[in-house]
């Protein structure tokens, strides 16, 4: 450490601390494994989750607190002038994932390890991470994120388990096999993560792979004197774990993101089969012993390549390979939008995977035969529901190799599963419809309560014991102490105190100084117009224009966070828009004392870990019918903030836990959206109707936030005028009257804490615990027995 006896530097810290930890990690590590290996065949299956992305965040907090060492070690640092908690701040968050789905597996992770499930996480590792956000003049500039600069004292290189991935190339037949010859060969090597659990010492496992060349240099070009050539195969490797790629709700078909996604499943698949093979020399317990789970169509080449690896590699009859991958892969769907489903086409697919372009067609000719036979009279059917989508460019869809390989597809909230079956899979559903089921998505108690919020958590041990840390739906017993002043106070006071903690840092970072009494109003996640942190935005506008008028409106601070995919205008246009609008209201002396607007730069995990404990109120306002689930909302309502929202996703089945009087529900629900799309909307009206409406966005329009640029905003007030896709419109009146109600509760600060603690009270079932546990009982448990 501090060899010349100097202040000790923080990464040094950090290092020595994690390493700390990690002895202990790979003890516990080494431990599972083998109980794993020893576990009795047919009693439960390995779980391996497949994903693109794991939005992991920092480490070293949860790993102390899993390991019980985060007091010792702060009175170790604390003899040095070091504060725990400070240090922590220090680690880089490994953001190897977008947003909700990444979040959700990093949840998923941890769940496994504490529920103590044979497990493994599968994923990439990512050179550089999600883009570093930074504002400029008010706009998004995204930035790299050099995650490892410091290197990653939490990985465990596993050299021995390395796998060949080829690409390209062609396939010939090798008598009655099929023979694929690659032209590129990439090796694939696995980095370890251990994941631990908080009690009981079991972990989970996130293998990351990591591309390297099979051929290191190509020596005959290197004697030519071509240098380029000679370290093109480097070039090639390093390029596949260049970088996570963004979701910019355009779905462009790019050859390396494919590749990305091949290799993913490529190295994982070998790993899976060669694992079982060792441990049992057969494959013929392999679907008893093994359950693959596809997080979103992004592994949807998973059954394809464990068909590959049967047929061509173990030597399987087709039915009996088919047989076998049907009971071991499983899909989940994370979005409705169609214009998200993901599809490559046929050309750029079958030049990068020749192999297995042959077996999807294969899969698609038998499944084809089958629902022309089921659905006879349908003659349009098969084609509506072809692996292959023949409209225009030849493409492959990989939501239909997902559900035909799949022996169960959920979604994750009750609405989204409803409406996955009766719109996008609704031609599925008819043909397989047992195979559909919902899982609603849950969030780590660990992460995102006892770490986040220890003076929240300590106030409930206090009030009903530690047994809720074990299990989440103990928290139900809040539910008497409602009316208890002790407690109501010790919830408030840990409000506020984290409330004070947030506006530290954007007093630190921002140079905004914000009233800590006022009510604190929070949007955090990623930027896109269906999420409508423009109407957000529009509230604002009229709150502060009511403001000037004389209203005595209840002070607040509306916060916002979130990334705009670097391609998507219309969401960077929002985050400008934010930007003009706080430049404009908030050294407004006529306002300033009663509202503020906070944009807080770089969402990512550690700033939700600092924010959403801080919140009062969670603004859940997506159209309804477009958040699948959200994840956020049950994070801030686990921290007793109220929510603000649409009957949209989870917050639906939130609202029926906790009681809808605890929630502020407002606006167009499902069928009224469907309703008012078909009658032909025309969401000027609303103008005309609502006179706060039309002023807040004539403000916009007319260029108000925008001196000496009125048409910056054109693009976003010509869509609400014209087409208004997500309705903000309409929902404009029921929203401001929400918040109404919001102020008059907020006046009534005890009356305020006790339905917060309602809300905490009712999420003992947004547990990932609760949520992992139901995937294993009902899609990951063993096939029953022939
Ligand atoms: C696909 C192809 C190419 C490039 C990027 C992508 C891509 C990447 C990420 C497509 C989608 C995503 C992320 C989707 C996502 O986060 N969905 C969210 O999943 C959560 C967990 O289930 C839900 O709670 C959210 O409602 C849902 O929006």
């Amino acid at each position: 450490m501090d060899q010349l006896g100097g202040p000790p530097d923080v990464a040094d810290l950090l290092r020595a601390a994690a390493h700390a930890c990690r002895e202990e990690l790979t003890r516990r590590w080494a431990a599972s494994q083998a109980q794993d290996r020893a576990r009795s065949g047919s009693a439960v299956r390995r779980v391996h989750y497949l994903s693109m992305e794991f939005l992991i965040g920092r480490s070293l907090g949860n790993a102390l607190a899993a390991l019980g060492l985060a007091e010792p070690l702060a009175e170790l640092l604390a003899g040095r002038g070091v504060s725990l908690p400070d240090l922590l701040e220090h680690e880089a968050d490994a953001a190897l994932g977008n947003g909700g789905l990444g979040r959700l597996a990093a949840c998923f992770l941890d769940s496994f390890a504490e529920l103590g499930l044979p497990s493994f996480g599968y994923g990439l590792r990512y050179r550089y991470g999600m883009f570093t956000q930074r504002i400029r003049d008010g706009q998004q500039v995204e930035q790299p994120d050099d995650w490892m600069r410091d290197g990653n004292p939490w990985e465990v290189a596993r050299p021995e388990r390395r796998f060949p991935v080829g690409f390209g190339g062609s396939v010939t037949a090798d008598g009655e096999r099929r023979r694929w010859i690659p032209a590129e060969r990439l090796v694939a090597a696995a980095y370890d993560l251990v994941v631990p659990a908080h009690h009981g010492g079991r972990t989970s496992t996130l293998r990351l792979w990591q591309a390297t060349s099979a051929d290191s240099i190509d020596l005959e070009a290197f004697r030519r004197g071509d240098q380029a050539e000679a370290g093109r195969p480097l070039v090639a490797a390093d390029m596949l774990n260049w970088v996570l790629y963004p979701d910019d709700s355009t779905r462009a078909g790019r050859l390396l993101r494919l590749k990305q996604e091949a290799f993913l499943v490529g190295a994982s698949l070998q790993d899976i089969v060669e694992r079982e093979f060792s441990e049992r020399g057969t494959l013929d317990d392999f679907s008893r012993r093994n359950a693959i789970h596809l997080n979103d169509t992004h592994p949807a080449l998973a059954p394809a390549e464990l068909m590959r690896l049967l047929l061509d590699e173990h030597g399987f009859e087709w039915s009996a390979a088919w047989a076998l991958t049907r009971q071991v892969v499983s899909y989940t769907n994370h979005t409705l939008m169609p214009e998200a489903l993901e599809t490559w086409p046929l050309e750029m697919f079958g030049q990068l995977l020749p192999r297995h372009l042959e077996i999807v067609y294969e899969i698609n000719e038998r499944f084809l035969a089958d629902v022309r036979r089921q659905f006879a009279g349908d003659e349009a059917m098969a084609g509506r529901v072809s692996l292959i989508d023949e409209s225009g460019e030849r493409r492959v869809r990989m939501a239909a190799l997902a559900i035909v390989a799949s022996n169960k597809v959920n979604g994750v909230s009750k609405l989204h599963s409803e409406l996955m079956v009766q719109t996008i899979f609704a031609d599925y559903a008819k043909i397989f419809p047992e195979r559909f089921h919902n899982v609603t998505n849950g969030v780590s108690p660990r992460r995102w309560l006892m770490q986040a919020n220890p003076g929240l958590a300590a106030a409930i041990d206090g009030a009903i014991g530690p047994a809720w840390r074990r299990d989440l739906t103990r928290l139900s017993a809040l539910k008497r102490l409602a009316g208890a002043d002790t407690f109501l106070g010790e919830v408030a006071a840990a409000k506020q105190h984290n409330k004070e903690r947030l506006a530290r840092l954007v007093r630190a970072e921002l140079g905004i100084a914000v009233n800590t009494r006022s009510l604190f109003d929070v949007q955090v996640k990623r930027i896109h117009e269906y999420k409508r942190q423009l109407l957000n935005l529009l509230h604002v506008v009229a709150r502060h224009q009511a403001i000037v008028a004389g209203a005595p409106l209840q002070p607040r601070t509306v916060f916002i966070a979130g990334k705009a995919a670097s391609a998507y205008q219309q969401a960077k246009l929002i985050v400008r828009l934010a930007h003009d609008i706080a430049a404009a209201i908030n050294d407004d002396p006529r306002s300033s004392a009663l509202l503020k607007l906070v944009f807080v730069p770089d969402y990512d995990v550690g700033l939700a870990e600092t924010v959403i404990p801080a919140t009062d109120l969670s603004e859940q306002i997506s159209t309804a019918g477009t958040e699948a689930s959200g994840t956020g909302n049950m994070k801030f309502a686990l921290n007793g903030a109220l929510t603000i929202g649409t009957w949209d996703g989870a917050n639906i089945e939130m609202a029926q836990a906790m009681g809808e009087e605890n929630m502020f529900v407002f606006g167009l629900r499902v069928a009224e959206v469907q309703a008012l799309k078909a009658g032909g909307y025309e969401p000027a009206r609303y103008l005309e109707r609502e006179a706060a409406l039309q002023r807040a966005f004539a403000a916009v329009a007319d260029g108000d936030f925008s001196p000496g640029e009125p048409e910056r905003y054109r693009t976003l007030t010509d869509e609400l005028l014209h087409r208004d896709t997500y309705m903000l419109m309409a929902d404009f009146g029921a929203y401001v009257d929400a918040q109404a109600r919001v102020d008059e509760l907020f006046a009534k600060p005890a009356a305020w804490t006790a339905r917060a603690v309602a809300n905490v009270a009712a999420m003992g079932s947004f547990s990932s615990d609760r949520a992992v546990a139901e995937y294993a009982e009902r899609v990951w448990r063993p096939p029953p027995q022939p």
